[in-house]
């Protein structure tokens, strides 16, 4: 890549005229001509990241700062009567739902940034996730286009079409090239779906709803489609550079399934050494052993994916018959070593007619890692401990990171000025050095808040321009964004929320400071009560914003179509981060390390990174609560939510609302009602949203008692940011390369 050769070639483009969407295209082909240049790197090991989801954001602002003429672009532009913020409004590449899809971005991110090999295979979907508007405070969802702007940023490559054979059709796999640039240019091909209507839809949708039979195979024909494209292109180059001594493939290939969804790869390839190269099965599974690894995302069980026999044989019968061998070669394994009929029930690849997606990956992988040390031990201890038992070498933990360039350097330019002025510029590659900062010194402390002070104006200023709400001045701004689930209990905020107005009606908070609860969440389509939830909140929003008595004090501000950019304005806006899932259920968490890492302290459960973030940032400044997950395994038995609200009045007046007429009655209350108090699919309040809401409200009161000491609580903020380094993705990445990947 040539910078001045790019620097001019911008230089040399007519602004007069163009339409934005014209200016968009022309700036990011010209970077893409750069880009798209050298020669793939040929020799060597690579590692190769298979994932359904690669939540990858706006590319144009984090493409040009890894080009490293961001600064330039916009003092070029500036001279021709263009600011380049216009391209604000471009859609993000939203091919995710969220934690595992935008982890995924920030591993490719930061793997191309230290310069590791590391490509990414995935689907490029037409639709991403859906648009959230909402209606009578309902969410709506409206098709992405993602593309209407076009997509400068990615290249088809025709002649590298693949073929996919399914037992009732032929689907073209065509790849298109996007451009992961740091030190080294590594690669992002998602296959698009071709050759028939039917065969297009294989890559319309990201996550069909699975709960048809239509539904299942589509899923399946979309996890085997781009596995088997991506596998096949991995054996075809190799065999063409190297021959058939398929002993040598783990030496240049090494494999990372990003959760059960590419798990179809490991079939594949069984099947393609023992069919297409003859290779004997035992052979191939030795050599996929030292091939594949696997990384968990959930313990949740209606996302461990098992797929009907039958549905798979439909469809995929080759695969069918391979898995089956597989459970038949791992059972006289397991015998061979002694393990009980019980443990190989637990570990097997087939049991009751279906095969267990995550088991296969177990037993294949070289690797399994958890993404947070809590997660890891769950993992270990509960979830996989009958393959821990057999090969506890397997079994590791890589707490999950996030990319600093994006998440601080791109989000957050005025607190990397305040590290710039104090550190040089080394910090911005070694983020570790921030920890250098003295955070009890006063001015430090005061360049420190200014800084928070001026991102809080911003964001105020972007949530008016984009949901025409006015957030109130000098109040705390408290963040609770995360895709909407029951187990992360935004429902458990609503109460704490109403628990804190009712207090202030009563008079009983004479001197609360002002405090803005923000909410930024997508439910998915079919996930009733994650939008009865929404609902819920946005009937909070409107009960206390619109009452004279509490909202110069109290305000709920929940924006719409809470995105990746959108992110990026709030975890840089934001003075406490809310994390609190009932401790046990969140594998890691992200958003908690992204606003960590922008100064903002955690009001969190001892769950997922919660945890790691409270060591390295310190607990004394952070908010801590709720029960353990041993408390929580103990109450399972004798929890009655019921009498949990019958005995504490404070808890009663809050969970009245969902029948008292504080609310217009609506289905969405009725199904809150339920899943508090009564059984359905869950036991009632299956999260234990009750148990800790009295917890839960001390904490936010503790925040906002300590808000009133400006210096005392920038300090812990301070602290908070500048011991963030360990959760840069930076650092994971190095983690997998060397104890997992041997890059
Ligand atoms: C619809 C099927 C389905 C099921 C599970 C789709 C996606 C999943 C993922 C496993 C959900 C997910 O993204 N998990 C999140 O992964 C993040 C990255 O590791 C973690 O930080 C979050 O804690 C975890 O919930």
């Amino acid at each position: 890549m040539n910078r001045e050769k790019l620097l001019a070639a911008l230089r040399g483009i007519e602004v007069a005229g163009k339409s934005v969407k014209e200016l968009y295209g022309e700036i990011s082909s010209a970077c893409m001509r750069e880009l798209m240049q050298p020669v793939r790197r040929t020799q060597g090991k690579s590692a190769y990241y298979f994932s359904v989801e690669y939540l990858m954001g706006r590319m144009f602002y984090n493409n040009l700062l890894a080009l490293g003429i961001l600064d330039e672009a916009r003092e070029i532009f500036a001279q021709k009567g263009l600011d380049l913020n216009v391209f604000e409004d471009v859609e993000d590449a939203a091919l995710g739902n969220g934690g595992l899809g935008r982890l995924a971005a920030c591993y490719l991110d930061s793997a191309a940034s230290l310069g590791y090999p590391l490509d990414g295979y995935g689907i490029r979907y037409k639709y991403g996730l859906f648009r959230q508007r909402f209606k009578e405070g309902r969410q709506t969802e409206e098709p992405d286009d993602w593309q209407k702007w076009g997509d400068p940023w990615s290249v088809r490559r025709p002649n590298e079409t693949r073929r996919v054979e399914f037992a009732d059709m032929t689907v073209f796999a065509v790849p298109y090239d996007m451009p992961i640039y740091g030190k080294s240019l590594n690669i992002l091909r998602l296959y698009q779906a071709e050759g028939s209507a039917e065969a297009e839809k294989l890559s319309e949708y990201l996550y069909p709803a699975d709960d048809t039979e239509e539904g299942k195979l589509l899923r399946i024909r979309q996890e085997y489609f781009f596995s088997a494209a991506a596998v096949g292109e991995r054996v075809e180059r190799f065999v063409a550079q190297y021959g058939r001594d398929f002993a040598k493939f783990p030496s240049v290939n090494v494999f990372q399934l990003n959760d059960t969804h590419a798990v179809f790869a490991v079939a594949e390839f069984l099947r393609l050494l023992t069919s297409e190269y003859r290779l004997s099965f035992g052979r191939a599974v030795e050599i996929a052993k030292e091939t594949f690894n696997y990384t968990n995302h959930t313990i949740l069980p209606e996302a461990l994916e098992c797929w009907d026999e039958k549905l798979v044989e439909k469809i995929l019968p080759e695969i069918a018959h391979i898995l089956k061998r597989l459970q038949i070669y791992a059972s006289a394994e397991w015998r061979e070593r002694g393990c009980t009929a019980e443990e190989r029930r637990a570990m097997s690849v087939l049991t009751g007619g279906r095969f267990c997606m995550a088991n296969v990956a177990v037993y294949v992988s070289g690797h399994v890692n958890g993404v947070a040390e809590i997660h890891s031990r769950i993992l270990k201890e509960k979830l996989f401990s009958a393959a821990y038992r057999l090969d506890p070498q397997k079994f590791l933990n890589v707490t999950n990171g996030v990319t600093h360039r994006r998440w601080l350097l791109l989000c957050n330019g005025e607190l990397s000025g305040f590290y710039d002025a104090r550190l040089g510029r080394g910090w911005r590659n070694d983020l570790s050095q921030i920890e250098r900062i003295d955070c009890s010194d006063g001015k430090t402390l005061g360049a420190f808040s200014a800084v928070k002070a001026e991102k809080k104006r911003q964001l105020a200023a972007y949530i008016e321009k984009r949901e025409g709400v006015k957030l109130l001045e000098d109040a705390i701004y408290i963040a609770q964004v995360k895709r909407l689930h029951e187990y992360k209990r935004q429902l458990m905020t609503a109460f704490a929320i109403l628990r804190i107005y009712f207090d202030l009606k009563e008079g009983r908070l004479p001197d609360f400071t002002p405090t803005v609860f923000l909410f930024g969440a997508k439910a998915a389509g079919g996930y009733k009560r994650a939008k009865a939830t929404i609902k819920y909140l946005n009937d909070i929003a409107a009960l206390v914003n619109g009452d004279g008595a509490v909202n110069r004090k109290l305000q709920v501000v929940f924006v719409q179509n809470y995105d990746v950019s959108y992110a990026e304005k709030i975890v840089a806006g934001s003075d406490v981060s809310l994390q609190v899932s009932t401790a046990g259920f969140e594998a890691s968490g992200t958003g908690n390390m992204k606003l960590m890492m922008n100064g903002a302290v955690t009001v969190g459960t001892m769950d997922g990174a919660n945890i790691e973030i409270v060591e390295k940032a310190g607990r004394e400044n952070n908010y801590i609560f709720g029960a353990t997950e041993e408390e929580i395994a103990s109450l399972e038995k004798g929890y009655d939510p019921v009498l949990f609200a019958e005995k504490d009045p404070r808890i009663k007046e809050v969970t009245d609302t969902l029948t008292d007429g504080t609310f217009p009655a609506s289905a969405e209350l009725e199904e809150l009602y339920a899943a508090t108090f009564e059984r359905t699919y869950n036991r009632p309040d299956h999260y234990y949203v009750l148990y800790d809401l009295m917890p839960y409200v001390s904490a936010l009161l503790a925040v906002n008692r300590d808000y009133k000491n400006g210096a005392l609580f920038a300090r812990k903020q301070l602290e908070n940011a500048t011991h963030s380094a360990f959760f840069s993705s930076d650092r994971a990445i190095a983690s997998y390369a060397a104890k997992i990947w041997k890059i």
